[in-house]
């Protein structure tokens, strides 16, 4: 029994919910006209926008790609995936350190997706308050770059938890690391047995076939849904 007089709202629990409505909408505005939408979630520096650099060259001949930007402030992400070849919109987060399900809805608005084939969310870099927050999307994939470290899971498990596909960026710096591979690789299953992880380095390369297959294979089974 209670012995307040006043009422406790758990106010997060409803703006969480409400998100989650919100996703739904999302989904399903995008399995109507067969668009894949992807959340790509990392830290600040990571390599979110030199991946998309590297995929947006490697794939803008099969497929037809837009990209949401989404920053806090500025507009230098936006101008670079523009000059790779992409759709490109700019969101501004007005402060806000995540997307959420409704803001990827009006930026979809925005962008125009009736072209599209695949649009790409590059959410604020931030490896907590994203991965709170369903967008919408088909597939989360995460990068964890070799310089942050391979404690990340312990201490960012719910970004872990969310994502469908980890990879693990800037392997072209491991000799100047200590980051242990095999206790990532552990850690992360732990906290999400089905989580693909690939090594990848958007300087080399490396890894981009295995990302790429990856990636064909979300777009040709949703065409084909
Ligand atoms: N050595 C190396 N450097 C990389 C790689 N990928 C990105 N970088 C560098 O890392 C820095 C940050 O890369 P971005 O792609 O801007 O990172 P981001 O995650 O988009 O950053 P924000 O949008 O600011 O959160 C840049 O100097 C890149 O050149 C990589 O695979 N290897
Ligand atoms: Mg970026």
């Amino acid at each position: 029994m209670s012995n307040r007089d006043f009422e406790i709202l758990e106010t997060k629990e409803r703006v969480l919910a409400d998100n989650d409505k919100e996703a739904q909408r999302v989904r399903d505005i995008l399995n109507e006209k067969k668009i894949v939408l992807i959340n790509l979630m990392a830290s600040p520096g990571a390599g979110k926008t030199t991946t998309l650099v590297r995929l947006i060259s490697d794939l803008k001949d099969r497929y037809r790609i837009g990209v949401m930007e989404a920053d806090v402030d500025s507009d230098v992400d936006a101008r670079t995936v523009m000059a790779a070849g992409a759709k490109v919109i700019q969101l501004h987060t007005g402060g806000s350190c995540h997307m959420d399900a409704d803001m990827t809805r009006r930026g979809l608005e925005g962008l125009g997706v009736d072209d599209l084939d695949i649009v790409f969310l590059e959410n604020v870099g931030n490896l907590v308050c994203p991965a709170e927050f369903d967008v919408g999307a088909d597939k989360r994939i995460m990068i964890l770059s070799i310089p942050e470290g391979d404690d990340k899971p312990l201490k960012y498990p719910l970004m872990f938890t969310v994502s469908d596909l980890c990879m693990v960026g800037k392997m072209d710096t491991a000799p100047a690391f200590d980051f242990d591979m095999d206790a990532f690789c552990r850690r992360v299953h732990e906290l999400n047995p089905a989580e693909e992880i690939l090594q990848v380095s958007a300087r080399t390369g490396e890894g981009f076939d295995k990302l790429e297959d990856w990636i064909v294979s979300v777009i040709e089974t949703k065409k084909a849904k």
